[in-house]
């Protein structure tokens, strides 16, 4: 919805990032890139997730599809979490239909030594990708993002996917000098892989803490908070706004704000009316409609989505997304028409 001799940096997206006045309530969609979307089960045919993530060509086409098909507001840069982690060598696999499998679980204090330092020299591809993605993309701003270091730490513990989170709590609670130093490690790995991309040319970044809602806020504050506060600082130099989501984080959105982000994602178990109650008005918000609703009828989908636009008028700066990602069997028609509902609705 701008002219391709804009700059991404004028963009809606990044304006209402910043809490300055825009033109439409810009809309992207978390894990909208993959997924539901055929073209890219064809690209994907034969190439490992991992691999598909290191490889410049695949990578630029997946993340422009969901632009080119649904005309969103923003791209979102196809890789994943664990893709740094893999880059410092930690042994991983991104396994189909589970996620990500680290080899030998994370436990000791010698563990610490399979996890050096990130540095732009190992992940020069990354640089190339987004090089490319922004020439390619004009006005339209690109994400970059990276796993927070809580949930980087939850998939090293548990070493996969975990309901419960039973082995990260224990080493967290029972070992937090250990628990610092893991998570002072993970921040500067997630950090260098934001200012890799913002360096790269991502107008905005965001950290994601998809677990951390598993937490108390007293907790979150001692053993989490400081660690994404270092993340996050990665891109000040560069003026990249951040967005700092969470799953399940009602209890926990002053304290992420307070973390240094600028924008606030806010998942569908909180109204944006009451998560703007609790952080005031020094940050916009993003969101946050149920990915579930995608499979309701249109007349129930279209209010909640009217619905959402409209309490995004009163923060300061809303970006429209889902309160979690896109589910993988989502009608990728349904998306693009609430893409066009809500720039209609959103229109100032
Ligand atoms: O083979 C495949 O296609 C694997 C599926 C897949 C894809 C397409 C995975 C495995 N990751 C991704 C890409 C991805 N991952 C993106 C880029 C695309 C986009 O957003 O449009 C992003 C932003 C992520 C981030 C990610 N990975 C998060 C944070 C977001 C969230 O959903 O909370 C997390 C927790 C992961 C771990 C992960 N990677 C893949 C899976 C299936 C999972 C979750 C596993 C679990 O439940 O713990």
């Amino acid at each position: 919805m701008t002219s391709p001799l804009d700059s991404p940096l004028d963009s809606a997206l990044v304006r209402a990032a910043r809490r300055q006045p825009v033109t439409h309530t810009p809309v992207w969609f978390m894990r909208q890139a993959g997924r539901s979307l055929p073209e890219y089960r064809k690209v994907r045919e034969g190439v490992g997730m991992l691999e598909s993530c290191r490889r410049p060509d695949l990578v630029t086409e997946i993340t422009l599809q969901p632009v080119r098909r649904h005309g969103v507001d923003a791209a979102i840069f196809f890789s994943d979490i664990v893709v740094p982690l893999a880059a410092v060598g930690v042994d991983l696999d991104i396994v189909a239909g589970v996620g990500p499998v680290v080899a030998e679980p994370f436990r000791t204090r010698a563990d610490l030594d399979r996890l050096p330092e990130l540095t732009p020299d190992l992940v020069p591809d990354i640089t190339e990708s987004v090089q490319l993605l922004v020439a390619e993309l004009g006005a339209t701003p690109l994400i970059g993002f990276a796993g927070a270091p809580f949930t980087l730490a939850s998939y090293l513990v548990e070493g996969g996917p975990s309901k419960n989170h039973e082995n990260t709590k224990a080493l967290m609670y029972g070992d937090p000098g250990l628990w610092h130093d893991l998570c002072a490690r993970l921040a500067q790995i997630s950090g260098a892989f934001l200012d890799v991309q913002a360096a790269a040319g991502a107008s905005v970044v965001q950290l994601f803490d998809s677990w951390v809602g598993n937490l108390p806020r007293a907790d979150y504050e001692t053993y989490v908070q400081p660690h994404s506060r270092v993340a996050l600082a990665a891109v000040a130099k560069h003026g990249t706004p951040t967005i700092h989501f969470g799953v399940g984080t009602g209890e926990l959105l002053p304290a992420m704000g307070a973390a240094g982000a600028d924008v606030v994602g806010v998942d569908y178990r909180v109204s944006l009316t009451d998560a703007l109650a609790r952080i005031g008005d020094g940050y916009a918000v993003q969101g946050n409609l149920d990915p579930a609703l995608l499979f309701a009828p249109w007349p129930a989908l279209e209010a909640r989505v009217r619905a959402i636009v409209e309490e995004g008028r009163a923060a300061p700066g809303h970006i429209f997304n889902l309160g979690h990602g896109v589910l993988p069997t989502t009608d990728p028609d349904v998306i693009t028409r609430v893409v066009e509902l809500v720039h209609e609705v959103g229109a100032r």
